[in-house]
């Protein structure tokens, strides 16, 4: 066999896969691809950071809380000003909003505004770090809705079904950057060897049923007895509705849905009577991871509607979570509304 032949058919790098995108669209500025591309470039420099973590003294704490009082590490705040430091002069984007900040982040005076609202997670999953577990960046992209030049609270405040493109980036075993735009799910893997996001998982679709579920237990004391009722209910044993299921928690949201993603079955962060609204924020956990569920064929609800419906009233909102394999979601659902036979049979007892 010549070298030739024993080469891929085709190797596809990130930006060759967004203009491709693009291409279909003919009116397109370029600008989102370029948006995209400032992302992959972030989301390398903060692979670069994370893998030779446990080498530099750049662990351990940066002495801050976040906005919504969790412990910041010092990578969060590295992930952090690299995602703005990439966007903030290009003149794509007209404000932005991070995890990590309490109020929307304007572009500086002296650089143009651009037709484009940037959310972001820049580093989901923090607490992982020391253990050297996956973490993850999750972003959001709106087109800015706003009159002036400059872009506004409000145009952060937007449902998520108005999002024009979505995605994370996995920290893991390998670095893979998964987005959407709105027409299916493509995943790409960091070849290091190269620098490149390489095309490694074109048109990833969630299996309709899976055998996995996803949820912090430690909660189950806090839980509506209609939750305590469903993980019940996976546990036990019977063959003809795939049960019982397994329990697979990384405490990852970005880990939790990519393995979800993957193979199939439910994550879940529910509300509880601690936190009736649960842990994960809307427009930065939620929404995004939402919007690439659906398009990949998925399901994600609040327990009762769409997530992408959501009217989202401030910046750290949050929501509680179910997404995953859309007949899971679907009896989730059930469960959840009292529908299901299991849910009526204890409300009788
Ligand atoms: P950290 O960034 O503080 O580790 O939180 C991660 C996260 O927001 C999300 O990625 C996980 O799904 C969820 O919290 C885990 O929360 P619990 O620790 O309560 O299970």
């Amino acid at each position: 066999m010549t070298s030739q032949e024993s080469a891929p058919a085709r190797l596809v790098t990130i930006e060759r896969h967004i203009l491709d995108e693009q291409a279909k669209f003919p009116d397109a500025s370029g600008d989102l691809t370029n948006l995209l591309y400032d992302l992959a470039l972030a989301a390398k420099i903060i692979a670069r950071e994370v893998n030779k973590a446990g080498l530099l003294d750049i662990l351990g704490k940066a002495g801050l809380n976040n906005s919504s009082g969790d412990e910041v590490k010092k990578l969060d705040v590295f992930a952090d000003r690299w995602i703005y430091r990439a966007l903030d002069h290009t003149g794509r984007v007209a404000v932005m909003a991070s995890e990590e900040s309490e109020a929307i982040i304007p572009i500086p005076e002296k650089f143009r505004c651009g037709k484009y609202v940037l959310l972001f997670d820049p580093l989901d999953g923090s607490s992982n770090i020391d253990a050297n577990a996956p973490i993850g960046t999750i972003f959001s992209i709106h087109k800015k809705i706003s009159k002036g030049e400059r872009g506004t609270l409000q145009d952060c405040l937007q449902p998520g079904h108005r999002q024009v493109a979505a995605g994370y980036v996995l920290y893991g075993t390998s670095t893979m950057l998964v987005y959407t735009t709105g027409a299916g799910v493509a995943g790409f893997t960091l070849d290091r060897s190269i620098g490149e996001f390489i095309l490694s998982h074109p048109n990833i679709r969630v299996p309709e049923r899976g055998k996995i579920y996803s949820v912090n237990e430690q909660n189950t004391i806090y839980w509506d007895p209609r939750v305590r009722a469903y993980v019940d209910w996976v546990k036990q044993d019977d063959k003809a509705t795939q049960r019982p299921r397994a329990a697979r928690y990384i405490g990852s949201m970005v880990a939790d849905v990519h393995r979800t993603l993957m193979y199939g079955g439910l994550f879940m962060y529910p509300g509880s009577r601690k936190d009736p609204k649960g842990k994960l924020r809307l427009l930065y956990e939620a929404s995004p991871m939402a919007f690439v569920m659906e398009q990949a064929g998925g399901a994600a609800i609040d327990g009762e509607g769409r997530i992408l419906d959501i009217e989202a009233r401030e910046l750290h909102q949050r929501t509680p979570v179910y997404m995953g394999s859309k007949d899971d979601v679907s009896e989730v659902r059930q469960f959840l509304s009292g529908e299901h036979p299991a849910v009526r049979e204890l409300a009788t007892r």
